[in-house]
């Protein structure tokens, strides 16, 4: 009885010191937890009532939006009126009320104004924009204050977004597979739609509202023909009705040969007329179902997808022709620079710049060149990308990867904010020092009208939508560099574990501490020092720098570390292929020295002997492996940190991070023995001392095999 009493009493105690909320990931950051007593007053205080006038599909969502958020925040349910009240939140837009006391000017068509006002003696919070839907962004920024903790008095804000299109990519197939997606199958439901639109759909809209995102390319860009065929256009109308209200465009990806492929043309010859006229003929059939529809992105003359090139037309030909079909009606195209070609010697990371920097200045006005942030392929550390800041006179879009197909897929615990912000605030020297990437995709440098930036989405229909908790923090990233590249990494995720998780600063500290250093530990435990590429093929999923027998040079990784007896490395210097030739001069003389070279970029630019000195006195050899084990250590503490936080966080969302942290942990280790036992059976060299040997040896690594693992394309 005694002991059963104990145990029940044990049960209680537990049970009151757990969060009362079961979690399971699908509310994001915009969960609207109860905010405590003190501050649900003070929430309670700023949003008595909603004040507004607009009754346009997007006001109603933002009011929608209040009312859940407010309600679930402080229990209490804000009134709706039309004139705003003492205490009320006020959105106002120049169509609905005719007197606003604060300046519009400069906030464009999607920006905001937040301003604390007296208003006929009345204290009231005004959320004031050009449009309804910069009406929906300040609502998010409100809420965002709101549900972080931060003081909701004396507000004036400001804020409009520095990049025009801030897009999704998904790579989601017609079957429902994602290319490169860890979070289960496509949430695009395609053979039930256009006539079953769940609940998902306005929830994914809302996330992307949220952080400013404001377009989507729906399919993939290996696309498929049917993608544009009648069904499949009314299957994307269905999902673009339900984006508009949160001001979301869709965009569709396609397939070059689609004019053969759906209508028997003999060619797809861009300057063939008759498949410009095709193109022209789908694209206003695409407009009459799609009235705000975005444009086109396309992968061209890639890794086996058909283009102009196969016409011997160049990209500025093949681009230039969709780029008329959809002007009339203000579309755009996406020109993707990702190309690289088999039967191209020369190195990889020199072919885009090569095909495209020739075509600067050709591309019609409604054309954006879309742009890895690297040359290779979304490693975990590439350098930027050198057609930034070598094309001035067409405007390039940057395309990150959110989606981890190289950092960890679903489970490893690498948040992208701080790669996402080395790209943006790399300086190009383009035009003299400044010249960052941030400032050419913002088209401040070149004085570009049309800019962009895109994210590959990490989404799926896993409940938690992004295959881990962690990885939302990437999506939500993404979406406020998107908005303004100047923030930092560090503010970004400070506000998504305060909204994700707690504003509790014994748990924000801590989980932005493991997260900020997360991406470097995993450049450390797979590919340090620079190296790149040494995944293993086809899913990409775990180690093999040993694979050399692939059919295309490039697609081996022993192509990107050259090691050898000698040394490490690929030489890209004048010794080698030369590519630091294509930065601007200032760059290309710092990467021509080893000793001037970043060294987290060293063995990107040159191939160096296995005893070449580091700034730390140690030899490569020795600073390599120490850097694998940094790696496998820091994910140790990750697992430490986040064991201290278990009673502050809900069990279910715990134990999915506990369990991550683990697997992490043994692949990171696996990084590190696996990578180690190769380059020692290179350079026969011994360990450095207190470094312990891998747990297997190299037969057993390279046995390792995985055909079922997930993101396959
Ligand atoms: C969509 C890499 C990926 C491919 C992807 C390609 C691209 O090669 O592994 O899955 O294809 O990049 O960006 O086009």
């Amino acid at each position: 009885m005694a002991r059963l009493f104990c145990y029940l009493t044990a049960m209680a105690l537990t049970i009151l010191a757990l969060p009362v909320r079961a979690e399971d990931g699908y509310d994001l950051w915009l969960r609207y937890a109860p905010a405590g007593q003190a501050r649900g007053t003070d929430i309670s205080a700023h949003a008595r009532a909603i004040s507004a006038q607009g009754d346009s599909a997007t006001m109603a969502s933002a009011k929608q939006e209040l009312q859940r958020a407010v309600t679930s925040m402080t229990g209490h349910a804000p009134a709706l009126t039309t004139e705003p009240t003492a205490g009320s939140l006020w959105l106002a837009t120049p169509g609905s009320a005719p007197a606003i006391p604060v300046s519009l000017k400069g906030l464009g068509a999607e920006g905001y104004a937040i301003r604390s006002i007296d208003h006929a003696g009345q204290p009231i919070t005004l959320i004031a924009a050009n449009s309804d839907i910069g009406i929906l962004h300040g609502i998010f920024h409100w809420l965002r204050l709101a549900q972080t903790g931060a003081s909701l008095d004396g507000l004036d804000i400001r804020s409009a977004p520095r990049i025009g299109l801030r897009l999704l990519n998904h790579w989601d197939n017609l079957d429902g597979t994602v290319e490169r997606g860890y979070a289960g199958q496509s949430i695009w439901d395609w053979w039930r739609l256009p006539d079953y639109k769940g609940p998902r759909y306005t929830d994914y809209a809302r996330a992307n509202a949220s952080i400013g995102i404001n377009g989507t390319v729906l399919n993939n860009v290996n696309a498929k023909a049917e993608s544009l065929s009648a069904p499949y256009i009314a299957k994307a109308a269905a999902l673009a009705d339900i984006f508009r209200p949160y001001g979301i465009k869709v965009y569709l990806s396609v397939k070059w040969t689609a004019p053969m492929e759906l209508d028997g043309l003999k060619t797809a010859d861009p300057l063939d007329p008759k498949v410009a006229a095709w193109w022209k003929a789908k694209t206003d059939e695409i407009y009459r179902a799609i009235p705000d529809f975005g444009g086109f992105l396309v992968k061209a003359n890639s890794e086996g997808q058909p283009g102009p090139q196969d016409y011997q037309r160049t990209h500025a030909d093949g681009a230039n022709m969709l780029a008329a079909a959809v002007k009339l009606h203000g579309g755009i195209v996406m020109w993707r620079a990702f190309v690289y070609a088999h039967d191209n010697p020369d190195d990889r990371a020199k072919q885009a710049y090569d095909d495209f920097k020739p075509l600067d200045g050709k591309f019609a006005d409604n054309v954006m060149v879309q742009v890895k942030n690297g040359a290779i392929d979304f490693q975990p550390r590439e350098p930027f990308h050198p057609l930034f800041g070598a094309m001035t006179k067409t405007p390039l879009m940057m395309e990150f990867q959110i989606t981890k197909e190289y950092l960890g897929q679903s489970t490893h615990l690498t948040y992208l904010g701080p790669l996402f912000k080395e790209t943006l605030d790399a300086d190009t020297y383009a035009k003299g020092k400044g010249s960052t990437i941030a400032k050419i995709i913002d088209g401040s440098l070149d004085g570009h009208r049309l800019t962009g930036i895109a994210g590959v989405a990490n989404i799926g229909i896993d409940r938690d939508w992004s295959g881990s908790i962690f990885n939302q923090a990437d999506w939500y990233a993404f979406g406020r560099l998107a908005w303004n590249p100047d923030l930092s990494a560090e503010a970004i995720a400070r506000e998504w574990t305060a909204m994700t998780f707690s504003p509790d600063p014994r748990l924000i500290d801590p989980v932005v501490a493991m997260m900020m250093g997360s991406r470097e530990a995993a450049v450390d435990y797979m590919t340090p020092l620079g190296l790149a590429h040494l995944m293993a093929t086809g899913h990409h999923y775990g180690p093999a720098p040993w694979v050399s027998e692939l059919a295309r040079p490039e697609w081996n990784p022993v192509y990107y570390h050259k090691a050898d007896a000698d040394g490490i490395g690929f030489d890209r210097t004048k010794s080698g292929s030369n590519a630091i030739s294509q930065y601007a001069p200032a760059i290309a003389r710092r990467l021509a020295d080893p000793a001037t070279t970043p060294e987290s970029e060293l063995l990107w630019f040159h191939h160096l002997p296995w005893d070449y000195r580091l700034k730390s006195g140690e030899t490569l050899w020795d600073g390599l492996v120490h850097r694998y084990d940094r790696g496998v250590a820091y994910v140790a503490g990750m697992q430490r940190t986040w064991e201290s936080l278990r009673p502050l966080v809900d069990p279910e969302r715990f134990a999915q991070t506990e369990a991550f942290l683990a697997i992490q942990h043994r692949e990171a280790q696996w990084w590190r023995d696996a990578s180690i036992a190769y380059f020692q059976s290179i350079n026969h060299l011994p360990l450095p001392e207190g470094a312990q040997a891998p747990a297997h040896d190299l037969n057993w690594y390279k046995a390792r095999s995985f055909p079922y693992a997930p993101g396959h394309n």
